[in-house]
């Protein structure tokens, strides 16, 4: 565990430095449980809620290259609501926690959406976990919660995993997932801002030429029939001096 200051990640240079992570969810629902299950394979019955928010840094391969990802955890301040916007800055990653034996809190997930859009500059990729899926016992009630929250997720564009901190059901899944689509699009708006760098060259490189020929003017001379170019007057004045001579 690593409880060290924020560490921004550096989203817009050519490399992802880091990645960070931010969990949400109603109190309860298994953040933490989660977060410790994937960084040191543990679970506690009952965890002790603990005041501020941690931090946890993992090294995860991805491809051919060794990322560190910082998950940021909220000890407890959800239930008061408000987060402070240093939580959700510059976080590439958001993981929403559902509780199966919580049907409120599916109600709860457009709140922490909203206070998504409102506080991430740009918005990040969303996984949703549905949590605590040893404690399912009724067939029916799985279905509906099953389809609630699948419907949720198509509608925030998000990938839905099922979870268990407890038995260790789709953790690495859930952070394997969310880090690799999050390197995906990091690269994606690479290429995309390579594409329209070369592609504004392109349409400058025409309109030079337009330019060009536009202001180019033929001279017609018995002996030396020349073009002349009126780009500058400086131009005109060199290029009529070679045609005096
Ligand atoms: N059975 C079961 N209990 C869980 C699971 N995840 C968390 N819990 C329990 O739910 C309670 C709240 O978990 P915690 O991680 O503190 O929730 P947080 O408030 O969202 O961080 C604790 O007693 C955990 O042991 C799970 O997947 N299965
Ligand atoms: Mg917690």
């Amino acid at each position: 565990m690593d409880n060290s200051s924020e560490e921004s990640s550096d989203n817009e240079s050519e490399g992802l430095k880091v990645i960070k992570i931010i969990l949400l969810g109603q109190s309860g629902c298994g953040k933490t449980s989660i977060v410790l299950r994937w960084i040191d394979n543990s679970f506690t019955e009952n965890t002790a809620t603990t005041i501020g928010a941690s931090f946890y840094l993992k090294n995860v391969l991805i491809g051919e290259k060794m990322i560190p990802i910082r998950l940021w955890d909220t000890s407890g301040q959800e239930r008061f609501k408000s987060l402070a916007p240093l939580y959700y800055r510059e976080a590439a990653g958001v993981i929403l926690v559902l509780d199966t034996q919580d049907l409120l809190s599916l109600e709860r997930l457009q709140y922490w959406m909203e206070e998504i859009k409102k506080n991430c500059n740009t918005l990040p990729v969303i996984c949703l976990a549905l949590n605590k899926h040893d404690l399912f016992s009724n067939q029916q009630q799985q279905e509906i919660i099953y389809e609630k929250s699948e419907k949720f997720a198509k509608k925030i564009n998000a990938k839905f995993i099922k979870t268990s901190a407890k038995t260790g059901l789709g953790i690495d899944e859930l952070f394997e997932n969310i880090a690799k689509s999050i390197v995906q699009k990091h690269e994606n708006h690479i290429k995309f801002r390579r594409f329209s760098e070369c592609q504004s060259q392109i349409t400058l490189n025409r309109q030079k030429k337009k330019k060009k020929k536009k202001n180019a003017v033929n001279i017609m001379n018995n002996k030396y029939p020349t073009r002349l170019l009126i780009l500058k007057d400086t131009f005109c004045f060199i290029e009529a001096l070679i045609i005096e001579n």
